[in-house]
């Protein structure tokens, strides 16, 4: 064989399994958790939409499966089905999974909107149902989302089912409650529109600061990064908010990321939706706090946004057929050069 042949066999003797592997070996090589959030449904019915999850992901988020009007549809009843499916379904291949989502102020059930509940009855009730969960799940759910979206656009609490209802520290108790059903679980705080500056960005970190100032087992923030090419934060911004997190001792996760489109996609916007993604986990892998980069779904066939926002789409890595789109090969090229340089 040509010396030069030899050269090149051995070259791609050392790149092919690196090719063929994952973006979930590339991110665990990297020191990060690659993430998505799970459609059960289509899990349970789509065969190659499961593969990709096993393939491409080591960490899981129920996009809706764990909801309070999911799993707690009366108030004496559980169903557990969904969730039960996605923790087997991860344990079998070796993913962790966050809990999603404990306290939040929509898709709460009926019973409990309607309900003329005391304050009293309110925290039991929620007492109830976050124990339930976590207790449920012990060793099997590594973190939880106990509280999302508890912040409003104008950085003030927002006026929520639960703090109208418990009083502003029901957050703190939802907290202390997580962590007496399960000690070892990393609890996380989750909000959207608050990665970069600006008044929600700093009510987020109000509320966390004080969390932690008040010795709440918390342990983490997830920023969710719903973004489009328009209100992208740029990088510095999103630098500056992780690591004022990271400095109050709390570990930090792009949590929900999706970049949203309009459809059909052009070429420009497929570019430009690639470099957001890019330079978002270049951001993360940079910061040792930033423990997990997760996507708001898997491919656009099952996204959240055509529904919510009509004539908008085609956010995620994989297209409607399952297949790769330009964003998959960038985010690939981010974690392969970060695993090289060893974080
Ligand atoms: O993607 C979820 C969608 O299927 C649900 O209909 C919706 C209900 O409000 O929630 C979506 O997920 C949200 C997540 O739970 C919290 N952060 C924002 C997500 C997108 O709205």
């Amino acid at each position: 064989m040509h010396p030069r042949a030899l050269v090149m066999a051995a070259a791609l003797l050392i790149t092919l399994p690196t090719a063929a592997a994952g973006l979930r070996d590339l991110a665990q090589a990297a020191g990060i958790h690659f993430g998505t959030a799970v459609n059960v449904e289509a899990l349970n019915t789509d065969a190659a939409y499961a593969h990709l999850l096993a393939r491409e992901f080591n960490l899981v988020t129920p996009e809706n499966a764990m909801k309070f009007t999911v799993v707690h549809p009366e108030r004496e009843r559980y169903d557990f089905t969904q969730a039960d499916a996605l923790v087997a379904f991860a344990e079998a291949h070796a993913m962790q999974v966050n809990g999603h989502v404990l306290v939040w102020h929509q898709q709460l059930p009926d019973w409990l909107m309607q309900g003329q509940f005391s304050q009293d009855e309110l925290k039991a009730i929620l007492r109830e149902h976050i124990q339930t969960l976590v207790t449920r799940y012990r060793g099997r759910v590594a973190s939880w989302d106990v509280a999302a979206e508890a912040v409003g656009e104008d950085g003030q609490p927002r006026d929520t089912f639960w703090s109208r209802g418990i009083g502003p520290d029901y957050l703190a108790l939802a907290f202390r409650w997580a962590h007496e059903a399960d000690p070892q679980a990393h609890l996380r705080y989750n909000d959207y529109g608050g990665e970069g500056a600006g008044a929600k960005a700093d009510g987020i970190y109000r509320i966390v600061a004080d969390l932690r100032w008040q010795g709440v087992p918390i342990h983490g923030v997830g920023l969710q990064m719903h973004v489009s090419p328009d209100d992208a934060p740029p990088s510095k911004d999103l630098r500056a908010n992780l690591q004022r997190l990271a400095a109050l001792g709390l570990a930090t996760h792009i949590s929900e990321m999706d970049v949203m489109l309009p459809v059909p996609a052009s070429r420009a916007n497929l570019n430009k939706q690639a470099v957001i993604y890019r330079d978002t986990l270049k951001v993360c892998l940079a910061q040792p706090q930033c423990r997990s980069f997760s996507t708001w779904g898997t491919t656009d066939r099952y996204s959240w946004i055509p529904e919510y926002f009509p004539g908008k789409g085609a956010a995620l890595l994989f297209g409607e057929d399952g297949q790769p789109k330009p964003v998959y090969e960038s985010v690939r090229r981010v974690l392969r050069a970060a695993r090289a340089s060893k974080r």
